[in-house]
This record gives structure tokens, sequence and C-alpha cells, in this order.
């Protein structure tokens, strides 16, 4: 943590940049560490791939995020967020980031660390947001309330809203400092948790495609381009899904199957907290954590599912 909080406080024009498909802590932790700099007199620039799911939409500072890149002589630091793997901010700037010459990475994702030129990445966290404000809090710095808002967005969603397991004491110190630098609760919550239509009834094509087996342990089910399509839904409208479906009792492995654009299937597992499936999805090239990893595969829609089947139904079984 004291290399990267030296290299940016080093550093006067700073470039953010976040994983592809960003959630709540890629965009809290962007945008709060964006409003912690700027609140130093630093220059902040945010970039993000996109796409941006509209709950996140009311972030202070979001009208900044752009999927513009600088020119290269333009900054002196990139800070990498919620990830450490160039590749998984997008091909554009996974191509940037490499032509600089420095790179800080805060990151709670599990995975070897081969980039950058300072690192702090470390799993203990609950979220890149926590990891900031920590941050902001042992370098003393101002935690505007902007700041708060977005930090605290980043710590409610990737904590499930402090139900999973990550939800440490730690993580409640840092939620009530955040609320105590301005982060209030109900006026976020109506934003983050709103009621979206679209969003049930994909829920309900999920309910439909629900396939239980290994005695109701295993959960898969799936979507395809045309059933997002027929609600109107994109894919941002489905990182609550595969939640709902680990929830169901008795399971204890889900996975959610979908079709991206260019054809790819995009594949979301989450565990209850036995099976690991951030191994099976390393396995493949992906990435996450022990309760929730995602891998993006070739192929077609059958021919993945029934490898991910596979994999996972062997780690069901090794823990028999
Ligand atoms: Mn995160």
């Amino acid at each position: 943590m004291k290399d990267v909080a030296a290299m940016i406080s080093q550093a006067s024009r700073v470039w953010v940049v976040s994983h592809v498909l960003p959630d709540g802590d890629a965009l809290g932790s962007s945008l709060g560490l964006m409003h912690l700099l700027a609140a130093q007199g630093k220059q902040v620039r945010l970039f993000s791939a996109g796409p941006i799911p509209e709950e996140y939409l009311f972030l202070p500072g979001m009208d900044r995020v752009s999927d513009v890149l600088p020119e290269a002589g333009e900054m002196d630091l990139a800070v990498m967020l919620d990830c450490h793997q160039p590749e998984r901010t997008g091909p554009v700037s996974a191509k940037f980031l490499a032509q600089l010459p420095r790179v800080a990475i805060i990151d709670h994702h599990q995975g070897e660390v081969e980039f950058g030129q300072a690192a702090w990445v470390d799993p203990s966290f609950a979220a890149t947001s926590e990891m900031v404000t920590i941050l902001a809090q042992s370098e003393g710095w101002s935690i505007p309330p902007q700041a708060a808002t977005c930090l605290f967005v980043g710590v409610q969603t990737d904590t499930g809203s402090f139900r999973y397991a990550n939800t440490t004491p730690r993580v409640f110190r840092v939620a009530a400092d955040l609320a105590e630098a301005g982060a209030e609760v109900w006026p976020i919550s109506q934003e983050v948790y709103a009621t979206r239509p679209k969003r049930l009834r994909l829920l309900g094509r999920i309910m439909d495609n629900l396939e239980l087996s290994q005695e109701g342990r295993l959960a898969l089910s799936q979507i395809t381009l045309a059933d997002l399509e027929k609600v109107g839904a994109g894919p941002a409208d489905l990182e609550q899904a595969v939640e709902t479906l680990r929830l169901i009792p008795g399971v204890e492995v889900s996975a959610l199957f979908r079709q991206n654009a260019k054809g790819a299937i995009k594949v979301s597992m989450r565990s209850r907290g036995k099976v690991d499936v951030s191994r099976v999805a390393i396995d493949l090239g992906g990435g996450g954590h022990k309760g929730a990893a995602g891998v993006t595969m070739e192929g077609n829609l059958e021919g993945v599912r029934r490898d991910i089947a596979t994999r996972l139904r062997q780690g069901l079984e090794a823990l028999a």
C-alpha cells in the first residue's frame, strides 16, 4: 500500500481505469479515488469501456467517465482499480496501459500480479473501494462527501449489501466511516436497488430455464441474446440474477451462461463457499474470487454449458 500511496502522491496527472462491464465497486472505487485526488488539486481522468449499469448513473462525477483515451504524454500515472490484468480493462485501454511508464494497481481479486510498477492486491478485502478508503485514511487524505458516496456504493455492492461472507468487522468500520464522511445510506440504496421491471422479467426467463442437478446442489441457467432483446435488457441487467440462483435453498454452486454480442459465452459462477469457483474460472483464462468468478469462452451455449457443468460437478464431488 505504501508504494502505491507514494506513487500517487508524486503524480499530478492521474488516469484511472477499471474493468469492462463495470460494477458498483469498479465505478465506486474509480470515482471515489477521483474525488479524493481532485480534493488535493490533482488532475484526474477516468476511463471505462462500459457499459455503465443504469443504477450507477447517479454517482457524483459520473459525467467525467469517458471511453476516450488521453495522449500518453498527458498523464503521469495510471491507477488500475478492481482488476490487475490490463486485458480486463478492455482492448483499447490494455494497449494504452502497456505504453505507460507508471501503472499502480489496487485490487482485491485473486491471481498472480505480473503488471504495474506498484501493486497493492489483497483478496482479504471485500471491495477495492474498501481498500481506497483505508488508503485515504492511512495517508490522512480528507474524504469529501462525493468520495464517501462513491466508495460506500462499492463496499455496499461488493458485499451484497453487507450479506456475503466477505462482510468483516473491518467492512462495517469502513462503511461507518464513509457514512460519517457524508454517504447517505437511504438515498443511495434507493438508486442502487431500484426495482427494474425488465430485470424481473429477465429473471423470469432465467427461472424458466433453471436446471437443478446433483441433488439440488448445482443450479444452471442461461439467457440468449433473443431473451435479452425480448425484454429490452442489456448485459448489465444480469448481474443480480446469478446471485438469485445461488440463494436457492440447497444450492451450493450456480452458473449463468449468456451469449454476448460477439457470439461468445460469458459464464458467471457463484458458490456458497465450499467450492472455489475462481479455480474453474482461472483454469479457463477468467478470474474472480472463491465465491464469485467468471470467464468468457468461445463456442456454442450447449458446449460451454456442458464443459462448465462437468467442472462444477467435479468440484461438488470432491467435497463428498
Ligand atoms: Mn470489486
